[in-house]
């Protein structure tokens, strides 16, 4: 027995730090925009395995998993003490999310947990479930990390299991190891996702983008990417959330649509990355867009790109919630590389590159949704004619 079991330790050991060491790289030509990599960088299969198996043979002979991980998705990123860190969702077996730390030199491969996962104090009503954490380089001097928590709806009636409320739990951290738990935050809508906090303040107040909603799935009246302010994120209240970025009618974001991560400042406007939703007939499908607002008016939004900047493609297509792309974290290097972190199919991380000079670029000159099929066929005759003229010219 004892054989066998150092045979299968030897063996999971082996096959995680072939998974963990494997070297990405980019895949296909691309876009031009951005670029994809082969490999995801983090799955559920990079969690320890201390934290998955009882590691003693007198205990757990079989050396059986006791604590399954279903999911690794949807993280937050920061670069941090020289090193890429990813702020995870990760699902265990039973449902429930928490947050987990992983490191890269190079933010693009050998992404490794941290020995454990974030210890996130409980606010005085405590969370069913935390997800989705944006992390944010205040100039206040904190760290903030702002979250989904989800709680079960008091009026859900006991026949109904699956009403929940969804609120934004707001921490802060100055070492990514201690984190501080403030009160939830307060606004007029009875639900809130993906819910960020700017990085500087705003005539001296914090500034937020919100996303309020009427349901737990269906955004109502709600859906559109907010922006409002607060005195202060130790009792964070939010009294007025002006609509930038709605919903439209026959676009991506046709459904719902909410702030991604922070936006990143540049001497053109901050860039946006954000999630659209639209209904099919098989089930919401979720792609990512951007957008670019001014820089000292964060309620005007100086250009959108029609349709999506990113869409599920190939394996990403498929997991725990098919047909899904998400992202709450990237980062802006010292050398303008873009690192962007998103999930495919609520199961797993995977990383994009590109630069803030293609980003501004990719922003300020693709054309606009122009919202009917004909205008689609305009921008392309537009395309086209200019070849022609620039051929014209050359020959
Ligand atoms: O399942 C897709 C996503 O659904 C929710 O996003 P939104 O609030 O925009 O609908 C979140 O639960 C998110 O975690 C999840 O990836």
């Amino acid at each position: 027995m004892m054989q066998e079991f150092k045979q299968r330790l030897t063996r999971l050991q082996q096959e995680q730090h072939q998974l963990i060491t494997k070297p990405n790289e980019i895949a296909g030509t691309g876009n031009g925009i951005f670029e994809r990599y082969k490999n995801p960088v983090l799955t559920a299969a990079h969690t320890p395995l201390n934290w998955r198996y009882d590691l003693d043979a007198a205990t757990n002979p079989y050396l059986m998993e006791r604590f399954g991980i279903n999911a690794v998705f949807n993280a937050g990123a920061i670069k941090f003490n020289n090193k890429y860190l990813m702020v995870a969702r990760v699902e265990g077996a039973d449902r429930k999310s928490f947050f987990a730390v992983a490191e890269s030199p190079d933010g693009i491969s050998n992404f490794t947990f941290w020995e454990y996962p974030v210890n996130l104090p409980q606010s005085t009503e405590p969370d069913t479930n935390v997800y989705d954490m944006r992390l944010t380089v205040h100039e206040d001097g904190w760290i903030y990390g702002l979250f989904c928590t989800e709680r079960r709806d008091p009026a859900a009636p006991e026949h109904d299991q699956s009403m929940a409320i969804a609120a934004c739990g707001i921490t802060r951290t100055k070492d990514m190891v201690n984190w501080e738990r403030l009160p939830d935050l307060k606004t007029k809508s009875p639900q809130q996702r993906n819910v960020v906090l700017h990085p500087e303040f705003v005539n001296g107040r914090y500034a937020l983008y919100t996303r309020p909603q009427d349901g737990f799935i269906s955004a109502g009246t709600g859906g559109g990417i907010g922006f409002g302010l607060c005195d202060t994120m130790e009792n964070a209240i939010v009294d007025q959330e002006t609509i930038i970025d709605n919903k439209n009618y026959h676009t991506v974001y046709e459904a719902k649509n909410g702030q991604g991560p922070a936006p990143i400042k540049t001497d053109k406007g901050w860039l946006h990355l954000a999630h659209g939703v639209r209904n099919t007939a098989a089930g919401l499908r979720y792609v990512l867009y951007m957008f670019m607002t001014q820089l000292d008016d964060l309620t005007k939004v100086l250009h959108k790109p029609g349709g999506y900047f990113l869409a599920p493609e190939g394996d990403e297509r498929i997991g725990d919630v098919s047909n899904v792309v998400f992202c709450n974290g990237w980062i802006a290097d010292g050398d303008g590389t873009v690192y962007i972190y998103y999930a495919s199919s609520d199961t797993r991380m995977h990383v994009a590159t590109t630069t803030v000079d293609k980003l501004i670029d990719y922003v300020v000159n693709t054309p606009a949704d122009g919202l009917r099929s004909s205008a689609s066929v305009d921008a392309i005759y537009h395309i086209i004619n200019n070849n022609r003229n620039q051929h014209q010219l050359q020959a």
